[in-house]
């Protein structure tokens, strides 16, 4: 019993309950990070990415002021459609639920909401991180914090996202302890682009190698998630120099528009969507969906070993 057994779907409760794999997914994504109709497909997409490779996918939101670990088909249409959901981070979850809100959860919120739930492999598209000038905003996303502190968790995304500052968001997970995997790549790909050319130190190359690296973390009991970082897949990777120019001109506008603090990431995400004509869009939706299927082929190995 914990605080949030209530909120877990039946199926996922009894996959728990009998150890097999579970792999959480997050909604700001779908409500703030892609347009309608494509962010409903690619919520629908990444639960069948999860189930196809053996695992149960458990999506996580915030409805009426409760927290809800499993959507129905319905309510991740109502997510997906709906234009008054907030987007909460760790730190809005008590206010949102106390005033009966409904809202979207960050990686922050639902990688704290996972855990303490009991699942132990989530996926993403993208690290929030450090942003760029963030020496003087101080805008660094709570992400990195909750990272440090997910004991054994194991988080799958294409690394940060490309509107970041990247090489800062590498920094603030080594300061926090935090271990990154490359999968099948040496190098930190930064979301839609499939390099960044940061080197990585640790690399596996399938997912029975991820999962012994994860069973010995959590053997030790060091601290903090482990993060497997995998490219978009390369049939679907965009042209490096188009997407730079489309992240120039959002970085400008949202200056120009004078868009800072949570509303900055969506804001920058819909401009490259529109003046790429969706192609980073199509990038957006290809690796959420391969993450997904990532995270529940090492969920199944750990289930295997456990
Ligand atoms: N990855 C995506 N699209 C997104 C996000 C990540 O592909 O919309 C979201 C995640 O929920 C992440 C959040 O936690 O952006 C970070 O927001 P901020 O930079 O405001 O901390
Ligand atoms: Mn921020």
């Amino acid at each position: 019993m914990n605080a949030f057994t209530e909120a877990i779907a039946p199926d996922i409760a009894h996959a728990l309950q009998h150890g097999q794999p579970v792999v959480s997914l997050e909604s700001t994504l779908i409500a703030h990070g892609l347009p309608w109709p494509s962010n409903l497909e690619t919520a629908r997409r990444s639960e069948q990415a999860v189930r196809d490779a053996g695992a149960v996918p458990a999506t996580i939101a915030v409805l009426d002021g409760r927290v809800r670990i499993g959507l129905s088909d319905t309510e991740l249409t109502l997510l997906a459609q709906a234009d008054n959901v907030l987007k909460a981070g760790r730190r809005d979850l008590s206010p949102v639920l106390a005033g009966g809100r409904t809202a979207a959860t960050t990686v922050s919120a639902t990688l704290w909401i996972a855990r303490s739930a009991g699942i132990g492999v989530f996926a993403t598209g993208g690290l929030g991180g450090v942003h760029r000038r963030a020496a003087e905003s101080f805008d660094v996303s709570t992400d990195l914090d909750e990272l440090a502190q997910a004991d054994g968790s194991l988080v799958v995304c294409s690394g940060a996202k490309t509107v970041l500052d990247l090489p800062a968001t590498l920094e603030a997970l080594e300061t926090r302890g935090v271990p990154i995997l490359g999968y099948q790549t040496d190098a930190l790909p930064a979301f839609t682009s499939r390099t960044t050319g940061l080197p990585l130190e640790h690399r596996v190359d399938d997912p029975a190698e991820a999962a012994q690296v994860v069973a010995v973390h959590r053997r030790l009991g060091v601290p903090g998630a482990v993060v497997l970082v995998q490219q978009v897949p390369e049939s679907d990777a965009p042209n490096d120099a188009i997407m730079n120019a489309a992240l120039d001109d959002a970085l400008a506008q949202a200056d120009r528009l004078g868009i800072t603090g949570k509303r900055l990431t969506p804001f920058l995400l819909a401009r490259i969507h529109e003046t790429t004509h969706g192609m980073s869009q199509t990038a957006n939706v290809a690796l959420i969906v391969a993450n997904a299927s990532l995270a529940a082929q090492v969920a199944v190995e750990l289930a295997r070993r456990a």
